[in-house]
This record gives C-alpha cells, structure tokens and sequence, in this order.
C-alpha cells in the first residue's frame, strides 16, 4: 500500500524534525462522533446555512436560532470522547517536550477535544464553543461557560447583555495573537501536518502554503479524500487521522529507540 511506503518516509523525516507544526480540521473529529461541516450526507452544512448560522448576520438577525444550533453541537461535543487520532498528537507533544524540541498545535475545531486528550500547546484559530463573550465585546472579555443545557437561550450576562459564542463567524477576523502565532510558527516549521481539513477554508488554510513558501519545512497531509491542497504537499497519507497518526507515532518512536 503505497500510504505505508509514504508513512515511513514520514516517520523518519519526522523523528528528526526540532519544530513541528500540526493543523487539525473537523476531519480529526470526525471519529468521535461529530459530523464535520462538508460530508453531504451528515455535515453540518448540508443541513444548514453556514453564512445563516456561523455569521455575526445570522446571530444579530435570530440569536436564539443560532444559540440553538450551538447548543445542540455543545451537547453532541460534550458527550463525544476523544479518539486515537486526538490521544496520538498530545502523545506525540509530550515526547516532543521531553526531548526539547516544539510541537503546537493549530485547531480549527471549537470542541475542545485535543484538550481533552491531553494536548497543552494548542492555538483554536476559530475559538472554543465552551467559551462566550458579550455580543459586541472582543475576544478578550471571553469567559468558560460550560454548562450544558445553558440555563436561558440565549444567554445573557450578570448585566443582561447577550452573550454570543467565542468562535470566530465568516466575514470576522481571528484573535490577531493566535493567527499571529500560527503564521509564524508555520514560517519557522520543519515540519508541518495538516490533518483532517478540507483546506478551503481561510486564513487557516493558509498555513500548509506559508510552510511551503518558507521553504524550509516538509508538509504533508492526512486525509481519507483528496483536497486542494493534496497537489502541493510532499507526503500525502489517505487514512482516517485516527488511524495515521498512532501508526506515524509508533515509528518515529521506533526511530527515536
Ligand atoms: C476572515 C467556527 C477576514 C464557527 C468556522 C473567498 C476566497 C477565500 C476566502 C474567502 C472568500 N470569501 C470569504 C473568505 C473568507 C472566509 C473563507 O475562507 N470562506 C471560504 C468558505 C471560502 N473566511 C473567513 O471568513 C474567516 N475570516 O477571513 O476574516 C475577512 C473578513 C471579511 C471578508 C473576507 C475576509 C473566518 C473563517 C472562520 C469561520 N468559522 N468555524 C463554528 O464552527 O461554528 S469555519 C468551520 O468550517 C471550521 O472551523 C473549519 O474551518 C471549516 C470547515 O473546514 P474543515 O475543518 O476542514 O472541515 P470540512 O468539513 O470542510 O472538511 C473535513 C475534512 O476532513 C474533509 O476533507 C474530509 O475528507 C476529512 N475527513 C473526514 N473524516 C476524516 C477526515 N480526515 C481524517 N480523518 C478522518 N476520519
């Protein structure tokens, strides 16, 4: 199988990589249970309309529609578990901090997953479904709020302002630090993975290009299906995340050994 050929080579280019970026997608959450947002048949967005739901729009026009849909996916989150995809990269940190080496991790994913197994160095380009802020408000007034069900929809704070989900919406800038910080961590990079993502879209798309346009990294991605950025990058695995990235562990350990 050619993927085995391609994860060797991985593995062992990996096994000397001193700075690693990994970019996760819905894909990597996919084998807990939680739809991702373009498989026609269960995505998310087959049933909805991102811009209608996933937009500051869409929120202003019927907040409690949209707090409905949130609350549906934070229930669905809260009960998903972490699978071996999520529980290989936080092992693959832990080694990588105890050999003195980086290794961050760079989420578009809003359901706290890659925390949940462990990982530490994680950048959510598009926020955290766990955390709201006040309609209006920056991401700096941000606070948990983890009850699930939510006591009132939509929620409002002590003062009664609406409270909005800290995620970032289409037509919305991400927190300027975490783009700050994935940018250049993808720039000074050996090593960049993109896992799980359709790679459509932006800025977090931009990463793997950034990587490539500094030269100085290899890239490769982890998806069961082919995306845009599949032409461009060195290694290409076609297996589930859950699946690749215990196996492309096992043999940088068995290179690390
Ligand atoms: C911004 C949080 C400045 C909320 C999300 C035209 C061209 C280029 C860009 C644009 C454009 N027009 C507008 C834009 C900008 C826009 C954009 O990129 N649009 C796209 C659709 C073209 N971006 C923005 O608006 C961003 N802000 O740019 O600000 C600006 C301002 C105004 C105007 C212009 C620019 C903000 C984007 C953030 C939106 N928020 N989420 C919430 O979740 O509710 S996006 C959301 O969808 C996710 O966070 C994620 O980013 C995206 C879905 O992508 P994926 O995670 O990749 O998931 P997907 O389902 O697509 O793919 C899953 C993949 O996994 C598949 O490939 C599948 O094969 C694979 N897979 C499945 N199972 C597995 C697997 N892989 C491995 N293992 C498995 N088991």
């Amino acid at each position: 199988m050619i993927a085995t050929w391609e994860l060797e080579e991985l593995a062992a280019l990996a096994s000397r990589a001193q700075r690693i970026l990994v970019s996760t997608g819905a894909g990597v959450s996919a084998e807990s249970g939680i739809p991702t947002f373009r498989d026609a048949q269960t995505g998310l967005w087959a049933k909805h309309d991102p811009v209608m739901l996933a937009s500051v729009e869409g929120f202003r026009r019927d907040p409690a529609t949209v707090w409905r849909w949130y609350e549906e996916r934070r229930a669905s989150m809260r009960a998903a578990q972490p699978n071996p995809g999520h529980s290989a990269l936080a092992q693959w940190e832990a080694l990588w901090t105890g050999l003195g080496r980086e290794f961050t991790l760079a989420t578009q994913n809003i359901d706290g997953l890659h925390q949940r197994a462990g990982s530490r160095s994680v950048i959510e380009l598009h926020g955290s479904i766990w955390e709201v802020r006040p309609d209006g408000g920056g991401f700096e007034h941000a606070f948990r709020l983890e009850d699930c069900p939510l006591p009132s929809l939509p929620p409002v704070d002590s003062g009664g302002r609406l409270l909005r989900p800290n995620v970032v919406w289409f037509g919305e800038m991400l927190d300027p630090r975490n783009q700050g910080r994935a940018f250049e961590l993808a720039r000074r990079c050996d090593l960049l993975i993109v896992a799980g993502s359709s790679s459509v879209v932006y800025p977090a798309a931009a990463l793997p290009l950034l990587a490539l346009e500094a030269g100085g990294a290899a890239v490769a991605e982890i998806n069961p299906q082919p995306t845009e950025l599949s032409g461009l990058v060195h290694y290409r695995i076609p297996w589930p995340s859950g699946k690749a990235l215990p196996e492309l562990l096992r043999r940088i350990e068995g290179h690390l050994a």
